[in-house]
């Protein structure tokens, strides 16, 4: 499980001269990028980087990845180069797939000229149509495996979780937060315009986020019995989403890869998803070493109740995956463990997940 690597996340940067790239080195070795082209900063979530002002000053969402590119028109020598940033994976991924093309590549020297710089693009209307519903279906706010990781079913789980990775990134968020309200705070009363209006926008900025964060502070830091169970139950709904989503990839999948037989851009996005969740469902409690099995058993925990709050759940008779199957078939084998498998088999793969999911 991956919250050590959800912290190297990336700041990207693209120079005027070079290509530089990626917060996402899936999209930077599907498309053939040398590693000569890259220029990656790591920014640290379990310490709450992403809310330092001057990150903020680049992506002021907050939020990784980012990748900082220049504008064409201002990448001759002749001129000071100005950048643009672009702040959510889907613009930069689009980005670096466009940013490669062949006609690029024959200007540059022969080494990476070798390197095949494969359109990723769906070539159809229809292709780009079902390329977006499936990037759209795993960006939604429903089905984010990143929430997945730190909901907690249980008071027990939260216990659990409040002392390892998921406490530490609550707890280095909110510091974060904190500290960096203060210092805006500090500055509140300086007499330059600019800056007044640079701190108070930074101010609302850190406010939003505290308030948002209060409901996972309540529960991992201060263990407020309303916090808690407000958790546990938001932590249930969430995980009672996932089959939905589940079911939609799975008649979404149109064949080997995303689309039918080619690797494309959805491809990439579904590889971090998948691999996301997967690394959170291999977390959990008694989850077994098999991502898929741990699937299955996450899955199966919804259907049948797990260690509940409150009164327990006694398990169903029925076959556990039944109630899941009734939304799609997720039994194994199926289409979307068949698509994990050969995700796997890329060497975009091994180079992102060889160390482990995350
Ligand atoms: N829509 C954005 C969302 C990105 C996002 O939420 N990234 C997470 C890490 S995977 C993040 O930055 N979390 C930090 C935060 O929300 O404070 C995108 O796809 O780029």
């Amino acid at each position: 499980m991956g919250l050590t690597h959800v912290s190297l996340s990336h700041l990207v940067s693209i120079s005027a001269h070079r290509l530089q790239p990626t917060p996402s080195p899936r999209r930077l070795i599907e498309k053939g990028y040398a590693a000569s082209d890259v220029e990656m900063r790591s920014v640290d979530l379990l310490k709450g980087e992403n809310f330092a002002p001057t990150y903020l000053r680049v992506n002021s969402a907050g939020t990784v990845p980012t990748l900082v590119v220049p504008l064409a028109e201002t990448t001759g020598r002749e001129q000071d180069t100005k950048f643009r940033a672009l702040t959510d994976s889907v613009a930069v991924l689009n980005f670096l797939d466009a940013s490669r093309s062949q006609q690029l590549l024959s200007q540059k020297n022969a080494a990476v000229d070798a390197l095949p710089a494969p359109a990723l693009a769906p070539a159809t209307i229809e292709g780009k149509a079902a390329s977006d519903a499936l990037i759209q279906l795993v960006h939604c706010a429903e089905a984010d495996p990143n929430f997945l990781l730190l909901c907690a079913r249980s008071a027990d789980e939260l216990a659990a979780q409040a002392g390892g990775l998921q406490g530490a990134f609550v707890k280095g968020r909110d510091e974060a937060l904190q500290r960096y309200r203060a210092e805006a705070a500090a500055n509140a009363d300086t007499v330059n315009p600019r800056e007044a209006s640079q701190n108070s926008k930074l101010l609302a900025f850190y406010d939003d986020k505290i308030a948002a964060q209060a409901p996972l502070v309540g529960a991992y830091l201060q263990h407020d019995a309303g916090a808690i169970a407000g958790f546990v139950e938001a932590s249930r709904k969430a995980w009672k989403a996932l089959p939905s989503t589940l079911a939609k990839l799975e008649t979404q999948l149109q064949g080997t890869y995303a689309l039918g037989d080619q690797f494309s851009l959805a491809d990439v996005h579904l590889m971090a998803w998948l691999a996301r969740l997967l690394a959170v469902v291999k977390g959990l409690p008694g989850a077994p070493d098999d991502e898929l099995e741990a699937l299955d058993a996450a899955l199966k925990h919804e259907v049948c109740g797990g260690t509940a709050v409150g009164p327990k759940v006694r398990p169903q008779k029925a076959a556990p995956l039944a109630a899941v199957a009734h939304h799609a078939d997720l039994l194994s084998p199926n289409k979307l463990s068949a698509y994990w498998k050969t995700l796997k088999t890329r060497p975009s793969y091994a180079a992102v997940y060889g160390e482990g999911l995350h």
